[in-house]
């Protein structure tokens, strides 16, 4: 059993889709995550214990590696790409109450700016730290958020901004939330923006990566 989660934490890290992915070379015809995590579940390893000993660990060293700058965003999004192979099998699960998550998130580009790629990997990495995540897209607004939070009254919420323009959308966001739902917590992100933006926004954490993102939400929920 253990042995099968450490090859779905290597397929993930590697970046092994499923047997037919080409992508590492040195697995290739092996299975890969879409199949190894379909056989620890028939090998009766609960959809928990799956997340917390592979996916979670897996992608905790992806996003440590982009962090150090060891890897680049290619390797990363393939990665998560895995990721979401395995999460296939558990997300039922997940879904239907029967295994918890860590909590939820909802992450949203700002009103006025279309970038997602980043956001998009900021997604993928919280989920795979073991959080639902409600990706509200781009172009969000204040109203959209409030009302993801109506629906998601314990979330995290998390903001991404891309250009110095939108930057400033982010600010009535955060002011319009936090006027509503004053204890609701609220990251923020994107190239343009600084921790010292950050505190003058009200925002409660700022980080330049997915993966302090994930780390800063693991610290809230301890
Ligand atoms: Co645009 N664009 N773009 N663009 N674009 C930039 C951002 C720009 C720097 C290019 C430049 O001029 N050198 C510039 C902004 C300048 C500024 O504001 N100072 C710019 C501009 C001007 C524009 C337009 C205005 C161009 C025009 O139409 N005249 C226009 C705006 C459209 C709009 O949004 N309304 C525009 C459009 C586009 C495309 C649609 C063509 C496309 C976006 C496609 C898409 O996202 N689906 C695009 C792209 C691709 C870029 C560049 C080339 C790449 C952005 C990217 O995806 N980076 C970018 C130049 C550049 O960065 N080299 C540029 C990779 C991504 C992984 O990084 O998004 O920074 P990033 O995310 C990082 C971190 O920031 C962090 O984690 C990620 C991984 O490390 N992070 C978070 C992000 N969100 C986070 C949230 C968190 C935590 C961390 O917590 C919640």
């Amino acid at each position: 059993m253990e042995n099968l989660l450490e090859m779905l934490r290597e397929a993930v890290e590697l970046g092994k889709v499923d047997k037919k992915s080409p992508y590492p070379p040195q697995l290739r015809d092996q299975n890969g995550a879409y199949e190894l995590a379909r056989l620890a579940l028939e090998q009766g390893i609960k959809p928990d214990e799956i997340l917390k000993k592979a996916l979670v660990p897996a992608m905790a060293n992806v996003g440590n590696k982009f962090s150090r700058k060891e890897i680049y965003v290619p390797l990363m999004l393939i990665s998560a790409k895995a990721m979401g192979a395995a999460m296939v099998h558990l997300k039922p699960f997940f879904q239907s109450g029967e295994t918890k998550r860590k909590g939820t998130f909802i992450i949203g580009t700002v009103t006025g700016d279309l970038h997602d790629i980043g956001k998009n990997l900021v997604s993928m990495m919280i989920e795979g730290g073991g959080w639902e995540v409600i990706d509200l897209g781009v172009d969000v607004g204040p109203e959209k958020f409030i009302k993801a939070i109506e629906d998601h009254p314990a979330a995290v919420v998390g903001l991404s901004a891309l250009l110095t323009t939108t930057m400033e959308n982010m600010r009535k966001i955060v002011v319009d939330i936090k006027a509503k739902y004053s204890e609701i917590k609220i990251l923020v992100g994107g190239a343009p923006v600084t921790q010292e933006f950050c505190n003058k926004i009200g925002a409660d954490f700022y980080s330049p990566d997915p993966q302090g993102a994930v780390n800063y939400l693991n610290q809230i929920v301890l």
